[in-house]
């Protein structure tokens, strides 16, 4: 083997390292701060999936509506789905989406995720938008909490923001039903129009804490009747105005008495 073929060899395996040890080293900076994601940043496994127009990186998932769907009525658009190094926020990529056409679109990127049932977790990302007419856009960060079924408006949780051309974090804390969730960026084009684009970057999902519930009032335990204060020993005339509980039960029913019986009942 020659020298110059063994120094390529050396550099070869030095540069394949030095790729091992960078991904390495940011799925464990990702692990330490707590980022539930894979690939959070979209800075490694980019692929065509499905048509040519869509290419987006690995495990991000995509749904989208076309044509003449419910809840995108036509002129109804795939997305167009690319790399992006112009607009970024972290790393050397973001995501770049845009309506191809004069149209509505819908479309979710996100990722499926295992947790705890019941728990809540905060899904996040940095977003920017071109729309025009402007804010014709709207964009949420999003969770899904049945972890499975359509990633769409009416299963997500997350409030629709409409963004103008800065990068603006959206995000969205949410529980999951069962043992798992989907978590990621949910985008429409509200009415028809051209050039709307959505890049995406730098997201997060990390465990969060619910909402406290409010504490109960205890209901109030029951307190007797202080005990009467007996009377004074009453004077030798009888005349008595101290009044017992009893006292007060005799004079009634003589008033009872005298009413009736004296009236003979009538
Ligand atoms: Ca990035």
């Amino acid at each position: 083997m020659s020298n110059r073929k063994a120094v390529f060899i050396k550099t070869g395996i030095i540069a394949f390292l030095v790729l091992v040890f960078a991904i390495a080293y940011a799925l464990y900076v990702d692990a330490a701060q707590g980022n539930m994601l894979v690939n959070p940043s979209f800075e490694w496994d980019w692929k065509q999936q499905g048509a040519p127009e869509l290419y987006y990186p690995d495990p991000w998932m995509l749904e989208y509506r076309d044509g003449n769907a419910q809840w995108c009525p036509e002129p109804c658009k795939r997305p167009e789905i690319t790399q992006n190094t112009e607009y970024v926020v972290d790393g050397a990529y973001s995501v770049r989406a845009f309506a191809p056409a004069f149209s509505r679109a819908v479309f979710a990127l996100y990722q499926e995720f295992e947790g705890d049932p019941g728990a809540w977790y905060t899904m996040s990302c940095q977003v920017r938008t071109v729309s025009l007419p402007e804010g014709g856009l709207l964009i949420s960060a999003a969770i899904q909490p049945w972890g499975a079924g359509f990633f769409e408006s009416s299963t997500i949780r997350g409030e629709a923001t409409r963004i103008r051309e800065q990068w603006v974090e959206v995000s969205v804390t949410a529980p999951i039903y069962g043992g798992k969730g989907k978590a990621g960026v949910w985008y429409e084009v509200e009415w028809p129009s051209q050039n709307n684009t959505l890049w995406i970057d730098d997201c997060s999902l990390a465990p969060a804490e619910g909402p406290t519930q409010p504490t109960q009032t205890p209901y109030p335990t029951y307190t007797p009747y202080p005990t009467p204060e007996p009377c004074p020993t009453c004077p030798a005339n009888g005349e008595c105005e101290c009044l017992t509980e009893d006292g007060a039960r005799r004079v009634i029913r003589e008033e009872i008495d005298k009413t009736f019986l004296t009236s003979g009942g009538n």
